[in-house]
């Protein structure tokens, strides 16, 4: 009997009955020592609560290890460097389906469930769309009883909070980790090695090792995630950076030589201390590559490590069998290190050949691309890889060869292409490594996150590769839970949803939704659509009095575009409406104003701390909030609000209050688009372009219901080449309203920079790259269809009813079972 076996299972604290589960937290606030047993204030009250459900998470986790050890299926291993949680607590009961035993129990203690998963502060481990989509996915994955795990680095400051001063956006560093997160198990058995610097050795039979440099650790900590109505949970396993007491040297620290004694200690520090470090410096730039490397390094190894663990019991155990049981998915190329890291350990640790560790790497990993900006695609100086990854270095410029000699011997006509196709870029000015480049030389599948993008990387980005790989290329349009993003977040109009499809399972089976269509015109349900859109709008009305201190009124037309602050995003364009909007107010007669359709004008977003047009796009939104909501003229028909620190809690109350919302970047930028998919599922319009997943969402709740304006992707080139020939004419409007701002009208900081790169012709910082002026006229346009529909209720309704009937195409459970049929091959292993 090993000691293992010893251990008796414990009796399980997870409990159904309110009164049991009231024990239990009064158990957690007492015996785990975090606060004075005699405090049980809201705060105490969220943590012991939290540990409680823990203990019902735990349980669940425990039994979803074991049964995957158990029956040993493929396993896919999502690599991300950012996962956008949010707070987990409503998430947690409402997957366990044991929502309404905690309010019940909170209750006993004076409590609403409510206000106490309000005192759970965000975990923000990522920037946007990309970080949100990956905890989307695990909540899918979990759902849908994948065997599937997801990695990520444990930072101990997340994306920061913003906000706004007198200067405009500030940034101060999030402690999402301040007390502790009750969610997170430290995993003191999992640590791995991870080695920076150093040199490449070769022994006297030609096998090369890398050795020398820093070791630190990695150290796991698991969070649970919990499917929805499943008994599987599975892990997100994030690692934080440690050095060791034999690290430490006490004979320095004696000699009062602190901060040397302690170098390494302060090394492991700083590589999960930050989300994406500034890469300006050196440093910066160093860091961030650390990081990577880490998240690779770690997960990598544990990956084999748990290959070889369930194997063990196997009778056979080649390598060759690898790929049928790992599946690796990389987030973007941010964890693109995972294949040279794959080929490393495969050949140096497990000594396997080249053509053996390349079989197994191509069929394990495969890419997922979330963006055609070119400033956005990684390169890496190959000077920086190959002094803090040598070894890596070496594989990289080996498959880099590799690659161009097999186009070479087998695709005479591509030999012209050959340079830019590289995963060198040997430019003796400036030599880097293409992130992108090894993904799709080194993955056997590249996907794009929405149809228009994955063709434009079949057609654009990726085509010459096409020609040679014609069957690696695949579309997953991206996806949203319609747990958090309906369910949870808008009880109101999910029971409105379940009473009249009669049934609650379009929360697994979002299709249902259009079951909704054949009610469009239904008057009763018009009446309570429009009753549960006013209690968000108020709830969302409360929030921006809190935060802002500006009353807003929930009978005007709630329009908003929370994102973030990007100048392809064009939240620009939306406030230069907006001045458009109030200098026609302004120049109104009393009795006109009276039939204008009155609207609330929301923007909310983070700019990137040294993005600085995107935070003059931020101080614009203030200051134009800060006249118009102070105008007494025309107060009653417009405000403009600046929604500070956007982040997932707040999408939470904003979303489910909002009718109009804004997707209008240039047509071709956005590669897909989340919020969108979100909004609509809520029973929120869209203006927008054609770009992203803006195109589907149109296709499935109908062109009626959607208000589109702008040029589409195929005209964008041909525009810019236009107007760098001085073809462009701009639109009186459009004029009216920059010049508006020129003049001084909303304060007296200088706009002439930002302004100024929406003039010109061509330049740096000029030029118009966005083509906001271009589409300035069909958007006015568009808004004025949108305040016509706005008058006629009835209309809107049937509008916001056929927005949520046509939403069940982008639940991210849909998306996941098709990663998991068509890229991954894995298949569900539910806990019986
Ligand atoms: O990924 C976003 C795209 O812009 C969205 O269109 C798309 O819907 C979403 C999910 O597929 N990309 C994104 O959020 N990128 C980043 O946050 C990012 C982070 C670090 C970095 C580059 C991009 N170095």
């Amino acid at each position: 009997m090993s000691a293992a076996d010893k251990v008796k299972p414990a009796a399980s604290p997870a409990s159904e009955d309110p009164s049991a589960i009231a024990g239990n937290i009064s158990y957690h606030a007492q015996y785990s020592p975090h606060f004075s047993p005699l405090a049980f204030g809201p705060e105490q009250a969220f943590y012991a609560t939290a540990e409680s459900v823990r203990d019902h998470l735990l349980q669940r986790w425990n039994d979803t290890y074991l049964h995957f050890h158990k029956t040993d299926p493929k396993q896919t291993y999502y690599l991300s460097m950012e996962y956008l949680q949010g707070r987990a607590l409503t998430n947690a009961v409402g997957n366990l389906a044991i929502t309404g035993a905690y309010a019940d129990a909170l209750k006993k203690f004076g409590y609403e469930l409510e206000a106490i998963a309000g005192q759970e502060r965000d975990a923000a481990l990522g920037n946007g769309g990309l970080g949100r989509l990956a905890s989307c996915f695990l909540d899918s994955m979990a759902t849908l009883n994948l065997p599937s795990w997801g990695y990520g680095l444990r930072y101990r400051y997340g994306l920061f909070k913003q906000r706004i001063a007198k200067e405009g956006q500030e940034e101060i560093a999030e402690d999402w980790l301040d007390k502790f997160s009750p969610w997170e198990i430290v995993r003191h058995d999992v640590v791995y090695p991870i080695r920076f610097f150093g040199h490449v050795e070769i022994s006297p039979d030609g096998k090369r090792k890398w050795a020398g440099g820093e070791v630190l650790n990695a150290l796991a900590y698991d969070v649970p995630i919990p499917g929805y109505k499943t008994k599987n949970a599975i892990s997100l396993r994030l690692w934080d950076a440690t050095a060791t007491a034999e690290d430490f040297n006490l004979f320095q620290f004696n000699d009062g030589q602190y901060e040397s004694a302690a170098q390494l200690h302060s090394r492991a520090q700083q590589i999960c201390a930050v989300l994406y470090p500034g890469d300006a410096t050196e440093e910066g730039k160093l860091l961030r590559l650390k990081q990577q490397y880490f998240l690779c390094s770690a997960s990598l190894q544990d990956i084999i490590f748990r290959f070889k663990e369930r194997k063990a019991d196997r009778v056979s155990g080649k390598w060759s069998e690898f790929p049928s049981k790992v599946a690796v998915q990389m987030n973007d190329t941010h964890p693109t290190l995972a294949i040279p890291e794959l080929m490393r350990l495969l050949m140096d640790v497990e000594g396997l050949g080249w053509d053996e560790a390349w079989a197994v790497t191509n069929k394990t990993v495969a890419y997922t691309n979330h963006t055609v900006l070119p400033e956005a695609l990684e390169k890496w100086s190959q000077a920086v890889m190959r002094k803090l990854l040598p070894r890596h270095m070496e594989i990289i410029e080996e498959i880099d060869k590799r690659f161009r000699e097999m186009v070479i011997s087998t695709r005479k006509d591509m030999e012209g292409k050959i340079e830019s196709m590289r995963v060198l870029d040997n430019n003796p000015e400036k030599p880097v490594v293409r992130m992108a480049n090894l993904c799709v030389v080194a993955g056997h599948t590249v996907n794009g996150v929405a149809e228009l993008h994955s063709n434009i990387l079949k057609q654009e980005l990726f085509a010459d590769y096409v020609s040679i790989w014609p069957n690696k290329f695949q579309n997953k349009t991206n996806g949203i839970t319609p747990r958090r993003w309906l369910r949870f977040c808008n009880p109101e109009l999910s029971e409105i949803v379940t009473k009249w499809l009669k049934t609650d399972q379009w929360t697994s089976n979002l299709d249902l939704l259009t079951g909704l269509r054949k009610f469009a015109d239904d008057e009763k349900l018009h009446a309570e659509w429009a009753a549960a859109k006013l209690a968000s709008k108020k709830r969302l009305a409360k929030h921006v009095l809190d935060v802002t201190g500006v009353t807003i009124d929930p009978n005007s037309l709630f329009d908003i575009q929370i994102k973030r602050i990007h100048e392809y995003k064009r939240q620009l364009m939306n406030i230069l409406g907006a001045v458009y909007r109030y200098k026609k107010l302004k120049e109104m007669s009393a009795a006109d104003r009276q039939k204008v359709t009155p609207r609330t004008v929301m923007v909310g977003g983070k700019a990137f701390a040294t993005y600085t047009n995107a935070k003059r796009i931020v101080k614009l939104v203030n200051d134009v909030g800060a006249v118009v909501n102070n105008d007494a003229d025309v107060n009653k028909y417009l405000k403009v609000v600046f929604i500070p620190n956007y982040n997932v809690s707040v999408a939470e109350v904003l979303i489910p209050g909002s009718e109009l919302s804004q997707h209008i970047s240039t047509a071709g930028m956005e590669a897909s688009g989340t919020s969108n998919m979100k909004f609509s599922l809520n029973g929120c319009v869209i203006i927008g372009t054609l770009d992203g997943a803006n195109v589907e969402i149109r296709e499935e709740v109908g062109q009626d219901n959607f208000f589109l304006f702008g040029a589409k992707a195929d005209q964008v080139a041909g525009l810019r080449k236009d107007r760098e020939n001085g073809l462009f004419k701009p639109d009186p409007r459009f004029e009216e309203a920059k010049q508006f701002i020129r003049s001084g009208a909303f304060g007296t900081y200088d706009y002439t920079p930002l302004l100024d790169s929406l003039e010109g012709n061509t330049g740096f910082g000029r030029g118009d790259y966005f083509l906001v002026g271009y589409d300035f006229p069909s958007y006015i346009d568009a808004q004025a269809r949108v305040d016509e529909a706005y008058k006629d209720k009835k209309k809107w309704i049937k509008m916001s009813i056929l927005n949520t009937a046509g939403s069940g195409k982008f639940s991210s459970d849909r998306t996941i079972d098709q990663y998991a049929k068509e890229i991954w091959g894995i298949s569900a292993c539910p806990v019986p």
